[in-house]
């Protein structure tokens, strides 16, 4: 390979081979890396000056794992195993240097290595089952020698990163320094070589002992928590292997399980949203736009939604005036955001709440904000409110400040208008608790800005959320998709079926509950408001959940009030069975049908999906993509799905719209087919084509 498509350098420092890995962004392991890498292992146990070798990576990381864009393809040699097995056969010694992320494939090349060294900072893991798959470069093998079969298992089961000083402890590396990896990983050749140490093969070390008690424990527990994914449970079998079988044997096996990984919906749908959770914040009408500054935000309001983003906000370093109407109002929200920064601290998400709060002011005028960047009004869900605190925002804020609302349904356009400023108004809708919850939709309005968008995506990547454009409407993306789906369960009730065979048909298809779980949860009273709001304008073919409306009336709000859906008490939930007869009384007569899990399923994803499709015909969502991202962050949909769209595309359009028009015949309003997916099914496309014809 030429030089200067080489994406490996060689070179020699006295007796010390240095070979650097230089494939930006992330020096993944590409053909090309694995090729040089090779080639430069063969010319190091050929180079008679060369006594050791020190492998290190350009840039600001080792090695950030496999190239993923390979996925899905012909594998093409050399393969990542049999190089890790390359490097570790070396006839002379061999030092890995780490900085930054060693991940996946790099981390298995670090365990090629014969010894290791990490600079602080560094970090190692096996994130392989955020993509569907396990190690498939020896690391589950080579692992457990060196750490245990315990460390291994969390590793690679959680695919959570290790920080340096932990591998340390746990034996993954041998040495943990300050500075620069590269003079690092050279005065620690020289000092192996002043040693005379010897090649050190992870691979010779002796297999861990078997313990199936750990082993069945292990998939018990695993089994739980993954809810459905595939591969955690196969990292297991791969880690046990390195138990049962001698080191090659164990690759091959682990190589057997990764190579079936890669050929599931599990490892497209997790490799979907990877590259979605990217894409999303790139928009083609921000590419070159700056943010504005974002280091002090007020927050109007102190209630959850209030006191949420601006723990949200403190948590990452911002400076936070929250404004109440009075004094009684600040103490509650002082309380709570104290509250949340103490649950943050015992969850090891903080050190110390004391400098978050120290950030903190807290006032009932307005002036306060005058030198505000941003100001995000979580005030009650009624416009003239929110047009009175606009008003207020717009007299007090600095010339250039982002006037921003939490509204989750009202019209954005409106609020904007009651300013002098329409082009600095925009929505950001965080979602409850928002000092946890990672999606934000920011709701752009006619007049916004484009750097006042680009502000706000630069905020939610400072918040560590994930941020999704949505346009004006009832519901933007997320609560106007979930409308329907919803308004899909409950015709499933009235033609026959129960709410609890819902909930247990859609949390065995993945989603951490079920729809009416959600609304014990959320709180009837919730959905009775939302009712009585859009009664006004209700199209007379909409069906009304009148036994909702009874239970509201019952003051059975669900978790809050003890009961719901489902009794609430010791033990788990029960199935509250004095909604049966609320539901007969709304059935009436009609003929029952009670759907299998299957239908149910099939009918509650094709309403989302047929939603999501007039969401996209209206600009509401950009991409495809972009709902995919919205309901896998703010609605629980299954990461190992993708999303309702891969879903649909991975169905298949034409059976999905055929079946809308099956049902259609017996309800023609709510069953009215997308035009869009009727136009996709005409000219034999998918969703993913508007992604790649929007990048
Ligand atoms: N392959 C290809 N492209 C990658 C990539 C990878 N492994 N990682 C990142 N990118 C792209 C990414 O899409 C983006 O592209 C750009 O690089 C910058 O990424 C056999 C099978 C390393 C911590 O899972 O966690 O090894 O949008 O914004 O914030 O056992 O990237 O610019 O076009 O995330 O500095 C295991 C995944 C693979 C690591 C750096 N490795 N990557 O974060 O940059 S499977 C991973 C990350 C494997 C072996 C198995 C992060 C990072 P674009 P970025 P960053």
């Amino acid at each position: 390979m030429s030089q200067a498509s080489n994406p490996i350098r060689y070179d020699r420092d006295g007796a010390v081979a240095i070979i650097t890995i230089a494939n930006p962004p992330v020096n993944a392991l590409g053909q090309a890396v694995r090729q040089g890498l090779w080639e430069a292992i063969d010319r190091f146990d050929a180079d008679a000056d060369a006594r050791i070798a020190l492998i290190v990576g350009d840039g600001n990381l080792f090695l950030g794992g496999a190239d993923i864009t390979e996925f899905g393809k012909p594998p093409v040699e050399p393969y990542l195993p049999d190089l890790c097995t390359r490097i570790e056969d070396a006839t002379k010694p061999v030092v890995a240097a780490v900085h930054g992320p060693a991940l996946g494939g790099g981390c298995e090349i670090a365990l090629g290595a014969h010894y290791r060294l990490a600079v602080s900072g560094a970090r190692f893991g096996f994130p392989e089952v955020a993509l569907g798959l396990i190690p498939g470069a020896g690391g589950s093998q080579r692992m457990p020698r060196l750490t245990g079969v315990g460390p291994a298992l969390d590793a690679m089961c959680s695919g959570a990163p290790l920080s340096a000083e932990k591998a340390l402890k746990i034996g993954l590396i041998d040495r943990l320094v300050e500075g620069d990896p590269r003079a690092e990983g050279l005065a620690y050749a020289q000092e192996l070589l002043a040693q005379s140490a010897p090649t050190r093969r992870t691979g010779a070390l002796p297999a861990p002992a078997h313990d199936a008690d750990l082993f069945a424990s292990a998939r018990k527990s695993w089994a739980a928590k993954s809810r459905g994914q595939v591969a955690p449970l196969r990292a297991i079998d791969a880690v046990e292997a390195s138990c049962t079988l001698p080191l090659q044997e164990g690759i091959r096996e682990e190589r057997r399980l990764f190579l079936e990984l890669m050929e599931t919906p599990q490892r497209a749908g997790m490799i979907h949203a990877f590259f979605n959770d990217r894409k999303v914040a790139k928009l083609p009408e921000l590419q070159g736009i700056a943010a504005r500054s974002l280091d002090h935000v007020g927050v109007i309001g102190g209630g959850t939604m209030g006191a949420g983003i601006a723990t949200a906000c403190l948590l990452r370093g911002l400076t936070v005036t929250l404004i109440e109407q009075d004094d009684a109002g600040l103490d509650r929200a002082r309380q709570t955001i104290t509250g949340n920064l103490d649950a943050a601290v015992k969850r090891g998400k903080l050190a110390d709440s004391a400098p978050a709060l120290a950030r903190l002011s807290l006032a009932t005028d307005y002036a306060a904000l005058a030198d505000a960047d941003l100001a995000i009004e979580a005030v009650f869900e009624n416009m003239d409110v929110k047009k009175q605190v606009f008003g207020c925002l717009d007299a007090v804020m600095k010339p250039g400040a982002i006037l921003a609302t939490n509204t989750s349904y009202l019209d954005v356009n409106e609020i904007a208008q009651a300013t002098s400023r329409p082009g600095d108004v925009i929505g950001l809708h965080f979602f409850s608790p928002a000092h946890v919850m990672k999606l934000l939709e920011v709701v752009v309005a006619d007049q916004t800005a484009p750097e006042v968008t680009a502000t706000a995506f630069a905020l939610a990547k400072r918040l560590g959320k994930t941020a999704v454009k949505a346009g004006v409407c009832d519901g933007f993306i997320g609560n106007r998709i979930l409308a329907t789906y919803r308004a899909a369960a409950d015709r499933m009730i009235l033609a026959g079926t129960s709410p609890w065979q819902i909930d247990e048909a859609i949390r065995a298809f993945g989603l951490p509950m079920g729809p009416f779980e959600m609304s014990d949860l959320a709180g009837l009273d919730i959905g009775y408001m939302t009712r009585q709001r859009k009664a006004a304008t209700r199209d007379p073919r909409d069906i009304v959940p009148t036994w909702a409306d009874e239970m509201y009336h019952r003051g059975w709000l669900g978790r809050k009030s003890g009961s719901g859906y489902y009794c609430y008490g010791e033990g788990s939930p029960t199935p509250n069975l004095e909604v049966q007869p609320l539901i007969d009384a709304a059935r009436g007569d009609q003929s029952q049908q009670v759907l299998e899990p299957e239908q149910i399923q099939r009918r509650y994803m094709a309403a989302m999906v047929n939603e999501a499709a007039k969401v996209l015909e209206d600009g509401i969502a950009a991409r495809p993509l972009d709902i995919d991202v919205t309901l896998l962050y703010g609605y629980g949909f299954p990461r190992w799905r993708g999303g309702p769209m891969l879903w649909a595309d991975r169905e298949g359009l034409p059976g999905l719209l055929a079946d809308i028009q099956d049902w259609a015949r017996e309800d023609p309003w709510f069953w009215t087919p997308a035009p869009l997916l009727e136009r996709l099914v005409a000219e034999g496309k998918t969703f993913g084509d508007l992604n790649e014809g929007a990048a």
